[in-house]
């Protein structure tokens, strides 16, 4: 594979106005763990390596979020802090109180749409994890910016660029958010590549969570592959998506490829898995394959149970840039902040056919090798 001269990362700065102080987990408020700090332990190992340049996002406008998001979701996200300062219960952030369950209206036909804003805010939102805080919808909309610019410049032949964003997006789905997810980056990239190059496109979501959210948008699309390698479901978030029974609907049978895993998951047992989703992508034949990139597989994260080392990065990394198609990679999840920076950069340097930045450790050398 052919060396690039550097690859681009698109970044700004105003992820730092989406700062929520604390999420609601297993029962237990703590501090949340999607913070600032997590893409500036990122920026700061890119920044300090010449093979990557930093830019701006451009602005694309609101046409390719309503492409995939239901207008009600957008409209609610826009004004939420706003209705919520005027009319809420004056805590510092949104979170539900009570949520749209299916169950709970079975047999009645659809809600009425509320008019509270914790009435709302159950209506749009599905977890306690997720809390709106004022600076959240200008931080998503440059999220979402971000994975565009990332996606204009691989149409204009850049060989992949990075867009290092916060918050993370895939687990929003078309008319509902979650999961530290608000707007769905990869989604709204993916659709706007459909539409641009009117040919397929692949998603290879490596967080360690299922991107539900993606899954959901692209279940019924034959021009869309979603895959996924993530922790099984039935004893992780999102708990209800993620098995390797969903295979698509529809037209879209047969282009959702889920791989749920057990715990303690380990570098071997992971790159098995990759080489099964890389078969299954390069099969698919897309004109570029969009990354949701998360790094709560290492073996560190304070919120995952696989055991990924630093240098199976650079491998993922390399065997993703080897399918030699274009990539859009979109930052999603990952907690240990202190490992994150070294981690994306072997990922990263990796994909780009760079070598590896650190040494390789003993296990991880064999094989990957
Ligand atoms: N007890 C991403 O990594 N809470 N989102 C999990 C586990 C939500 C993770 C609760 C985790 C969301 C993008
Ligand atoms: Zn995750």
């Amino acid at each position: 594979m052919e060396q690039v001269d550097s690859m681009r990362v698109v970044y700004s700065p105003r992820h730092h106005l989406h700062d929520p102080d604390f999420e609601v987990t297993g029962g237990r408020r703590i501090a949340g763990y999607e913070v600032a700090a997590r893409v500036e332990s990122i920026r700061h190992a890119l920044e300090s390596d010449p093979d990557f340049s930093f830019e701006a996002p451009g602005t694309f406008g609101i046409g390719p979020i309503r492409a995939v998001h239901d207008a009600g979701l957008i409209a609610y996200l826009e004004s939420a802090w706003q209705d919520w300062r005027a009319r809420g219960t004056g805590a510092s952030a949104i979170m539900p109180d009570a949520f749209l369950h299916p169950g709970a209206r079975a047999g009645m036909g659809d809600a009425p749409a509320p008019s509270s804003p914790c009435g709302q805010a159950g209506y749009y939102c599905f977890d306690t994890a997720t809390p709106i805080v004022p600076g959240t919808y200008e931080v998503t909309r440059v999220a979402c910016d971000a994975a565009l610019t990332a996606a204009d410049g691989v149409l204009s032949g850049e060989r992949s660029v990075y867009a290092l964003t916060r918050p993370p997006g895939h687990h929003s789905a078309r008319a509902v958010f979650g999961g530290y997810c608000y707007l769905n980056q990869a989604a709204v990239a993916v659709e706007w590549l459909a539409g641009r190059t009117h040919d397929r496109i692949a998603v290879l979501d490596v967080d360690y969570h299922h991107g539900n959210g993606t899954q959901q948008i692209f279940y019924d699309r034959e021009d869309v592959l979603y895959t996924s390698i993530h922790a099984d479901p039935s004893r992780t978030f999102p708990y209800f998506a993620g098995h390797a029974s969903e295979t698509g609907a529809g037209a879209g049978t047969g282009t959702t490829f889920n791989q749920p895993m057990p715990a303690g998951t380990n570098d071997a047992q992971y790159l098995e898995a990759i080489e099964r989703t890389l078969t299954r992508i390069e099969a698919f034949r897309p004109a570029v394959v969009v990354v949701s990139l998360g790094f709560d597989t290492y073996g560190q994260d304070p919120i995952g149970d696989f055991a990924l080392t630093t240098p199976v990065y650079h491998e993922i990394g390399r065997r993703a840039g080897a399918l030699d198609l274009p990539l859009v990679i979109i930052q999603e999840g990952g907690y240990d902040v202190a490992n994150l920076g070294r981690n994306a950069r072997e990922w990263l340097r990796g994909s780009a056919g760079l070598a590896p930045a650190f040494a390789a450790e003993d296990g991880v050398k064999a094989i990957g090798s």
